[in-house]
């Protein structure tokens, strides 16, 4: 059953509309996002379906294709009263309304192609989906940089979950064939053309299959750890620290884990412009190295992969990708080889062999193009 099924299943009426939006792969600039640095994103073909239409009385209810469930919340909503995966749509609800916005009670129902739980963002398109459509309905003067704000402030209050801008900024702002270079303290972004094909490439995406959480308390630790630094160094975020300051501001730091969480930071921002540096020159090829000392950098430095995603990481390379990394908030979630085309059947035998000779439970992998953002559909 499809959201528009849903809909017309659970409220007997036919929506006023539908909107999609995507889920992310995030190409390179991991936890960058929330030390006010560069994240360079694209949008997974993969998406979440909002099916939307005027609610008969004052209450907001939603439904999905995937729980049995049905919640229903009021205008007055606050953090910590509706949760689970209804959080995220009722959180749009408290956020827009936080802002001043005076939104339409509605009924949604929710459909997802977006992997749940693997780092691709399957809350952010939900959130995306959701918010796109109350803008719509609503005729509300939501410009589109503070679009993705609005949505984070969802999950940051509402949630609980302490996230940065890249997976929001992903799921509403990029375009088709295009990654989208995103400056996180800004918010000024440019869209980089990302044509695999044209060159006989592809990005192969590995779903470890292992659990992805980052609302376990990790995540908040590592912002915590780089938030704490950004202080001890005296500049307003780790963004502020050039590759060329990197070695004068470790010296300055006395705990050895925080000074790899802030080697980690500076070297990956470095890292996101090499890439975009790259990319514009039509050098495709040339970024493996870079994805995969982001690997390592995550690995070693902000040590946020686990060993399916080093194993997935090494299979790739071994079997002859350019170059891959782990792509999301970490701690499980889906690993993005970039190979050539004709090889994707090779690297995921190769990757599911190695998980089998482990007792890993096995991968999933597919290849991917870059998306379009959110839209009504
Ligand atoms: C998760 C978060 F939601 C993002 O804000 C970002 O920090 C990412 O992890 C790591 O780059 O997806």
């Amino acid at each position: 059953m499809n959201a528009h099924e849903a809909f017309v299943k659970e409220y007997g009426v036919e929506p006023a509309g539908l909107w999609a939006a995507p889920g992310r792969v995030n190409l390179i600039g991991e936890h960058t996002d929330y030390n006010d640095g560069f994240v360079l994103p694209f949008a997974l073909p993969q998406r979440t379906v909002a099916a939307v239409g005027p609610a008969p009385d004052d209450s907001f209810t939603v439904c999905s294709t995937f729980e049995t469930d049905k919640v229903t919340f009021g205008f007055d909503t606050q953090p910590g009263e509706v949760t689970g995966w209804a959080a995220y749509v009722a959180g749009i609800v408290w956020s827009l309304r936080d802002k001043g916005f005076e939104v339409p009670a509605v009924r949604i129902a929710i459909d997802s192609e977006v992997p749940l739980g693997s780092g691709l963002s399957s809350s952010a398109a939900l959130e995306s989906s959701v918010l796109t459509a109350l803008i719509d309905l609503g005729g509300l003067d939501v410009p589109v940089e503070q679009r993705p704000v609005i949505a984070q402030r969802a999950e940051n209050v509402y949630v609980g979950a302490p996230t940065g801008i890249l997976d929001q900024s992903a799921s509403i702002r990029c375009r088709e064939g295009h990654a989208l270079f995103l400056d996180c303290r800004s918010y000024e972004v440019e869209q980089i053309p990302f044509d695999l094909a044209g060159q006989g490439l592809a990005i192969l995406v590995i779903n470890s299959n292992a659990p992805h959480q980052h609302v376990d308390g990790e995540y908040g630790a590592r912002r915590k750890s780089c938030e704490e630094a950004a202080r001890i160094l005296g500049v307003p975020a780790l963004r502020d620290i050039s590759g060329a300051e990197l070695d004068d501001a470790l010296a300055r730091l006395d705990d050895d884990v925080m000074r790899r969480r802030v080697r980690h930071i500076v070297t990956e921002d470095d890292r996101v412009l090499e890439t975009v540096t790259l990319l514009k020159a039509g050098q495709v090829r040339e970024i493996g190295p870079l994805l995969t000392a982001s690997h390592a950098s995550m690995r070693d430095d902000f040590e946020i992969t686990v060993p399916q995603v080093d194993i997935a990481v090494e299979t790739a390379l071994a079997v002859g990708a350019y170059g891959a990394r782990m792509t999301g908030g970490g701690f499980g979630g889906c690993v993005l080889a970039l190979i050539d085309a004709d090889k994707a059947d090779v690297v995921t035998a190769a990757v599911e062999e190695a998980y089998a000779e482990k007792g890993f439970t096995a991968p999933t992998a597919w290849t991917v193009t870059a998306g379009p953002g959110a839209t009504k559909l």
